[in-house]
């Protein structure tokens, strides 16, 4: 900022939900290079957003919860994270740290130690008071980090009123009124935290960004989401939010992009195509497009093949073949990397299997009768239960984190083995290459 401003305003950069060096969730990351380059994504972003304090020579960043992921957090971790801390605080910059669900239990956040310029927010609810010196507003910034990674009831009525005379931002990890895929965690509502008064709250929790500006841009309300996606689940563009408070209450928020890797599902209609090199080609151009439509370093792309094609068959039987022509495809674009094929083609009605075929019967059996049976669905459970026992115990989850998610995933499994079976039993479909 030129020095020669009358009125210098408040900046600073608003981020959450990091989940520093979270385990990879995806069953499907089978190429080594993928997986260190996802591995490694939030450790990554969350230099870049040094970085970007740095540059922008922000006067705070600020963390509003679930910086680390859990308990299974490392040494490594902690060490990763208090060296770019102090290479923060080498630029005179301040960090505020509130804790969320995910690290409210974590060790390390509470052994580590930190450069001075970091506050990590305890228990209690506080606030610190910046003094910015004579003609300009103080600011104060206040924070909470609960001890239990549960909060059924909102923690707003611990904070203390609004300072006057004086910026107040509010540091909140919330759930705010509920999200789809996010635990309950400290719920409120956005009236309620309009109604404290304050210019700014800093939230964190929910994964995806979403700003409420108050009359006049003289109060905002912020969930930044997360700078980082970890699957296909959190795709999309990421970014944290830098934030200038004017002396006059005039705030304006910008996002900043902030991914390393940017998840993608990227679709091929492969209708009425009949030929494999004519797929491929497709493959290519719907790659091509989709990273000239990325700004991230690196795009992680699910393709998600659909339509009616005589190639259904061999694309269901050859789908290992077809995954690797779309890797080298992806290769030679650059950047871009196949992270899994749906498949979700059929063949054209012509060329479906006439109904007096025993495949056809076969395929009639499983659907109708198989795959809803309790006998099978118990069988199948069993196999997952003594399977997920032999995991070790952070991958557990990769069978569903819960029975409804489990039951899901198996019979999907279920249902694109049988899908699979049916395929190689055809007939004469692509026999060329087999
Ligand atoms: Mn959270």
């Amino acid at each position: 900022m030129p020095e020669d401003l009358s009125i210098a305003a408040f900046r600073f950069i608003h981020t959450a939900d990091i989940h520093l060096d979270s385990p990879l969730r995806s069953l499907a990351l089978r190429n080594p290079e993928l997986a260190d380059l996802i591995g490694t994504a939030t450790r990554q972003a969350f230099s870049g957003i040094i970085d970007l304090c740095i540059d922008e020579a922000v006067d705070a960043l600020l963390i509003a919860g679930d910086l680390y992921d859990g308990d299974q957090t490392s040494m490594k971790t902690a060490r990763f994270l208090s060296g770019e801390l102090e290479r923060l605080a080498g630029a005179g910059i301040s960090a505020y740290i509130i804790r969320g669900n995910h690290d409210a239990l974590s060790r390390i956040t509470r052994e580590l130690v930190l450069p001075d310029r970091v506050k990590l927010f305890g228990g209690r609810p506080e606030h610190v008071l910046i003094d910015r010196g004579a003609g300009e507003r103080p600011v104060a910034i206040h924070g909470l980090s609960f001890a239990q990674p549960t909060a059924p009831e909102s923690l707003l009525p611990k904070y203390r009123p609004a300072i006057a005379d004086t910026i107040n931002i509010g540091m909140l990890h919330t759930s705010l009124g509920g999200a789809e895929g996010h635990d309950v965690y400290a719920p409120c509502s956005l009236a309620e935290l309009q109604a404290t008064g304050f210019d700014y709250w800093a939230l964190g929790h929910i994964h995806k960004r979403s700003a409420t500006e108050g009359p006049g841009s003289k109060s905002a309300i912020v969930m930044p989401g997360m700078p980082q996606g970890r699957d296909i689940n959190e795709a999309g563009p990421k970014s944290v939010t830098l934030v200038a408070i004017a002396d006059d209450g005039a705030i304006s928020l910008e996002e900043r992009r902030t991914s390393r890797a940017e998840f993608a599902r990227v679709a091929v209609n492969a209708e009425a195509i009949a030929e494999w090199p004519d797929l491929a080609s497709a493959v290519t151009a719907a790659l091509a497009a989709a990273r000239a439509a990325s700004a991230a370093p690196e795009l992680v792309v699910r393709l998600a093949f659909s339509g009616a094609t005589p190639l259904a068959w061999r694309m269901r039987r050859d789908a290992d073949l077809l995954l690797a022509e779309a890797e080298e495809r992806a290769a030679r674009i650059g950047r871009v990397w196949i992270e899994k094929l749906e498949i979700d083609c059929a063949p054209p009605r012509a060329e479906a299997v006439s109904a007096t075929d025993p495949l056809h019967e076969l395929r009639a059996l499983i659907d109708s009768t198989i795959l809803g049976s309790d006998g099978y669905n118990a069988a199948l459970a069993g196999i997952a239960e003594s399977l997920q026992a032999q995991l070790p115990p952070d991958l557990r989850d990769l069978f569903g984190a819960d029975e409804a998610g489990t039951r899901a995933l198996l019979s999907e499994i279920a249902r694109e083995g049988a899908a699979d079976v049916l395929s190689r039993l055809q007939a004469g479909s692509g026999s060329e290459t087999a």
